[in-house]
């Protein structure tokens, strides 16, 4: 009777410590990157991600844009004046939301090490920590990502590179006593490009990883660039690999890679969940997010569920409530499209849950029975395209502005797939091909370099099912 009581105290306990997260160990720090191609955030959203940040404990910040000019091609040059009081007030923003900013260069295109060039160069880095320390820095990033050339190969030295990284942390912390932690991201950041082959690390690496000082920080990618998922034996196998606790940069929700033939602007919309990362051990872990900042939000509130109590991560819980907070009276439909637009996939990435799994449970029971010669049971089907016709039209009508000027094009895509779709199951229901179907797929096809989403569900049956009645 007595050890039944401990028992049942100690499942009360479990139960209770599970909802209140008492138990819970967050990773340490947990932020945001924004470290992406294309055209970049403004000051403004920024400063909303540092309210976000705060809302949905987000701890760290990383300012890493790819286009903006003097943080990669023209690295040595000053900040304008205008420039240095925007990033200034947005440091301060960081602060005030327990936000720790981290300000990084990416100088590795054109860097010298060696010589009066060299010289040269470590100064002009040294100026440029010097004008952020100046306005309130203290945590600094040096990235030497994406140094290929079109072959896939670089000449990068990994002494070299870290020996300078280091230079650079000491000359940091003589000139001021308050410097925080640095960061970098190395030439080869993801395990399958650390290694030629499973085990043997590349000479490059072997060299960053035995010359870099141990304070400093390691970001990597996973197995991949964008991958789905990092093992906990991945993790470990880099942090063995760097002889250190590595953090993670997470290339979702970016969508920076997603841009189709003919478009300038990723067609797809990451909308999903932040799933498949280690349940312990990450030390630091920074989201990458889309151009779009709003409908990063989905994504990045699921981020720091994760990030703040890995072990009982949800998924699907977590990404059901960001989705409820954000849209309110609009996240039934929100959770419709979003559903339709989680997965990211090309030739290198995969990464996010797959698009549309409800429907295609339905579609594929349907197709099984047309193709079987039995009668259709169509209507949950129907009912399911009705639903996401209706969505994209609520949608349309009533998502505030900013947030419709980042997916117009995809909702408007949607409702034409759904459209279609409906056409596609009168089709098979007559056992033909109703000929208004062909043209909405055209037209659909002739959006698809601004617009692209559940290519491998809603869209996919479409073409299915012009395949089979053609
Ligand atoms: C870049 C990153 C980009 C992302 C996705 C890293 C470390 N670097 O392939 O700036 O947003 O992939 O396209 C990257 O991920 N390189």
């Amino acid at each position: 009777m007595k050890n039944f009581l401990k028992i049942f105290v100690l499942a009360m306990m479990m139960t209770f410590a599970n909802q209140e997260n008492i138990f819970a160990e967050p990773i340490p720090l947990r932020g945001v990157i924004e470290g992406f191609y294309g055209e970049q955030w403004t000051f403004s959203d920024r400063e909303d991600l540092m309210t976000f940040c705060r809302e949905n404990k987000l701890n760290a910040y990383i300012y890493a844009p790819k286009d903006d000019l003097y943080h990669r091609s023209k690295w040595r040059e000053p900040y304008p004046a205008e420039k240095i009081s925007a990033l200034k007030n947005l440091v301060a923003t960081a602060k005030a939301n327990g936000v720790r900013f981290i300000f990084a260069v990416s100088p590795g295109q054109d860097l010298n090490y060696k010589g009066k060039k060299g010289d040269a160069d470590f100064n002009s880095m040294m100026q440029k920590f010097e004008a952020v320390y100046q306005i309130g820095v203290r945590d600094f990033a040096i990235f030497f990502d994406d140094l290929k050339d079109d072959k896939g190969n670089h000449r990068e030295d990994g002494k070299i590179q870290a020996e300078f990284i280091n230079k650079v942390q000491n000359e940091l912390r003589n000139n001021h006593k308050d410097i925080g932690q640095i960061f970098t991201v190395p030439t080869e950041y993801f395990l399958q490009d650390m290694q030629k082959r499973p085990g043997k690390i590349n000479s490059y690496t072997e060299d960053f990883a035995k010359n870099l000082d141990k304070k400093i920080v390691v970001l990597f990618t996973g197995d991949g660039v964008v991958c789905d998922g990092i093992s906990e034996e991945t993790l470990a196998e880099v942090n063995k690999i760097f002889n250190r606790q590595v953090g993670i940069w997470w290339n979702y929700p970016v969508n920076d890679y997603a841009v189709t033939d003919g478009g300038n602007k990723s067609a797809k919309l990451a909308l999903g969940a932040i799933e498949k990362l280690p349940a312990e051990n990450v030390q630091a872990i920074f989201f990458n997010p889309m151009n779009q900042p709003l409908l990063s939000r989905i994504a990045l509130a699921t981020g720091a569920d994760y990030a703040n109590n890995p072990a009982n991560y949800n998924p699907e819980t977590s990404w059901k409530k960001a989705i409820k907070n954000q849209f309110g009276e609009l996240s039934s439909a929100m959770k419709i499209f979003a559903e339709h637009s989680q997965h990211m996939e090309n030739s290198w990435a995969k990464v996010g849950a797959a698009d549309g799994q409800n429907f295609n449970t339905l579609a594929y029971l349907v197709l099984y029975n047309f193709k079987a010669g039995k009668n259709l049971e169509t209507s949950a089907l129907e009912k399911e395209i009705d639903s996401m016709e209706n969505a994209a039209e609520i949608l349309l009508s009533k998502l505030p502005e900013k947030i419709l000027s980042e997916c117009k094009p995809q909702l408007e895509q949607f409702k034409k797939i759904s459209q279609a779709d409906k056409l596609a199951v009168q089709s098979l229901k007559t056992k033909n091909l109703d000929s208004r179907l062909k043209t909405l797929r055209e037209e659909i096809k002739s959006k698809e370099s601004s617009a692209i989403l559940s290519e491998k569900s809603a869209l996919k049956f479409l073409d299915d099912v012009i395949n089979l009645l053609k």
